[in-house]
């Protein structure tokens, strides 16, 4: 059956989206919503996981009918080699973002650059510290660069366990290690993902789901962990700050540059060459008051964490945002980035432009930002934005909304700080029950979801029930678009919750980062399991990513149950043709890693299932439900 043609209303909760569908219809500009109807409906094959490619003698279809491709691979081996490799998929896109973040610091030892620094030197002693790399009377960049063979080291295959894992509670590593699901080394989990789902390799699903496990936990404990460490390291830990949120953000009077993506490896380079002197001068010559650049997606979570960047809008607001007619233009680097934006850019006088030769887009203006090179290279990228500007028709220009003020910058360093410095006081809270547990609603956008109504739905349900909310990735903007990132939103939270977050003055929903951040989360979770002697999977937390569509996502929700975390997501990935791994996914996974996934797509049916997890998880601590 074709899906029914949407209204803009069903299309998105907000104001700011709404107006710029309607622009978009009127613009003749095509959005994801128009390409998923026509998408729609899709082929059952792959949407049950049941279809293969993974050899010429197919590609094969498994139903009732064809129980086995041409190899003799049933159901459930298809279904699982698919979704190791769709895992393998997210843990790569992490990871290489990670060891990008490993390369800047290695030009930086190297003095190669001087457009990065290290900004955050306490914080690079610390995590060397931490990782056996003697630190006593040396010098940073000595220690840096023993630093950089440990985060080397960890993407390769001379490890037993990944540097990180130092961090994981005893316990935790005791249940990995008898599953042999231990992460050793991120690019030996990846490769030996692809291998084994080849023809003729792992053709036994819970064994393949066990490695798609381990590769995910590499990502969570070393990629992404690498990615969010050294980001601080090189661009300083992100300390509460307010900034603003949505397309208001985008200024009428101002050059606009949007930077996409996830790296803040560009962005923060194209925040510091839109200070430029002469950059600024030469955009006043062409009639604007300044150089306005504000984020989207995860690049956009890093910029605003650290230094209080706009922003102006999640995974479904990145075409919209163009429909503006206000941008200069749009600067990416890798990850979720839209292939339609070109043509969408092409529409209005927008600039695409590409900074990675890992994701070239057929029609952009490329350049391949390096780190000796970066800042006079973003400041070719400023300039191309600012010359761009006579070239905006005013008279299609539409700036929907006014911004909406958030607070961010909640690192757990941020956390710890605000705290006085000690878990204590929170864990104080949590066993008198005021902070009844915390739940990490995390990921993205999907049009199959009317935009945000799952992902602000489900966080206003949770803090209702005295259930902290901890946000990352595109959930950010969502929550903050709600007005849940400021500290009067406690209004709506449960009178415990409303106590514990008025007295400290933040609010009941703290944003920790970009999705790669949520190694951040990773770590509160451990530090709070060791400071009370348990596992993660004793605590009470759950995990959600409500909206999700991306391998990434789902690598994400599968290390958080791997760590014990209790997953809820709002649609199911495609794995429902094999009933061994569905039952695996939904009920298994409890007996071996004492967590499962549960798909609930309302938001309240969803808040209620955290709710009892985390009640059953409280009693289990002999504390009050
Ligand atoms: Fe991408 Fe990270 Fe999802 Fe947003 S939340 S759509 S993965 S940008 Ni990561
Ligand atoms: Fe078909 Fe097996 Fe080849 Fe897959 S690996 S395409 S199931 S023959």
């Amino acid at each position: 059956m074709a899906r029914k043609k949407l209204t803009i209303e069903e299309k998105s909760i907000w104001p700011d989206a709404r107006k710029m569908l309607a622009k978009a219809e009127r613009d003749g500009v095509e959005t994801a919503w128009d390409r998923l109807e026509v998408q729609t409906p899709h082929c059952k094959f792959c949407e049950l996981g049941t279809t293969c490619r993974n050899c010429v003698m197919g590609p094969c279809r498994i139903s009732e009918k064809m129980p086995r491709g041409v190899c003799g691979a049933d159901a459930d081996v298809v279904v699982a080699r698919n979704f190791g490799r769709f895992i393998a998929g997210g843990s790569a896109g992490h990871s290489d973002h990670g060891r990008d973040l490993i390369e800047v610091l290695e030009a930086i030892v190297e003095g190669a650059t001087d457009d990065y620094k290290i900004k955050d030197a306490a914080k690079l002693m610390r995590i060397a510290g931490e990782l056996g790399v003697a630190t006593k009377g040396r010098r940073l960049m000595k220690v840096a660069a023993d630093l950089l063979d440990v985060f080397y080291g960890d993407f390769g295959s001379r490890k037993k366990e990944l540097s990180f894992m130092c961090r994981v509670p005893a316990k935790r590593k005791a249940v990995w290690k008898k599953l042999g699901m231990t992460p050793r080394g991120v690019d030996r989990e990846i490769a030996e993902m692809m291998h084994r789902t080849h023809m003729g390799c792992d053709n036994d699903a819970p064994n393949t789901l066990i490695h798609a496990a381990r590769t995910a936990l590499a990502d969570g404990w070393a990629g992404s962990m690498i990615g969010t460490e050294l980001s601080d390291v090189i661009f300083g830990t992100p300390t509460p700050r307010t900034a603003k949120v949505n397309l208001g953000v985008i200024s009428k009077d101002k050059v606009n540059v949007l930077v996409h993506g996830h790296n803040p490896v560009v962005s923060e380079m194209i925040v510091a060459a839109a200070q430029d002197p002469k950059l600024l001068a030469r955009a006043k010559k062409a009639g604007a008051t300044g150089i306005n650049v504000a984020g989207l997606c995860c690049t956009g979570n890093e910029i605003l964490a650290r230094q209080g960047i706009p922003m102006a809008g999640n995974h479904l607001m990145t075409e919209l945002a163009i429909v503006t007619g206000a941008v200069e233009a749009i600067v990416v680097d890798y990850q979720c980035i839209m292939p339609s934006l070109v043509p969408a850019a092409g529409c209005y006088h927008t600039k695409f432009i590409t900074t990675a030769n890992k994701a070239k887009f057929t029609g952009a203006i490329h350049f391949d930002v390096r780190p000796e090179t970066a800042l006079a290279q973003a400041r070719e990228i400023i300039g191309i934005a600012v010359d761009g500007f006579s070239k905006r028709d005013p008279k299609r220009v539409e700036i929907p909304v006014e911004p909406v003020e958030i607070m961010t910058g909640f690192s757990n360093e941020a956390i710890l700080s605000a705290l006085g410095g000690s878990l204590t006081p929170l864990l104080e809270a949590v066993k008198a029950g005021k902070v009844r547990g915390f739940v990490a609603i995390v990921g993205c956008n999907n049009p199959k979801f009317q935009q945000d109504s799952c992902n602000v739905g489900l966080a206003k349900a949770l803090i209702e029930k005295d259930i902290m909310v901890l946000v990352t990735g595109c959930v950010t903007t969502a929550a903050g678009k709600a007005g849940l990132l400021m500290p009067d939103s406690i209004s709506q939270a449960g009178p415990g919750l409303k106590e514990v977050c008025g007295a400290l003055g933040i609010p009941p929903v703290l944003h920790m980062g970009s999705c790669v951040d949520n190694s951040r989360i990773l770590q509160l979770c451990a530090l709070i399991a060791n400071e009370l002697g348990v596992d993660i999977s004793d605590l009470p937390v759950g995990a959600s990513s409500p909206e999700w569509y991306s391998e990434k996502a789902a690598a994400i929700g599968l290390y958080a149950v791997a760590c014990g975390i209790y997953t809820h997501l709002g649609l199911p990935p495609n794995i429902l043709g094999s009933k061994t791994v569905t039952d695996l996914a939904l009920n298994g996974l409890e007996g071996l890693v004492g967590a499962t996934f549960a798909v609930e797509p309302d938001p309240i049916k969803a808040a209620d299932l955290l709710d009892q997890r985390i009640s059953s998880k409280r009693k289990g601590l002999g504390l009050s439900a």
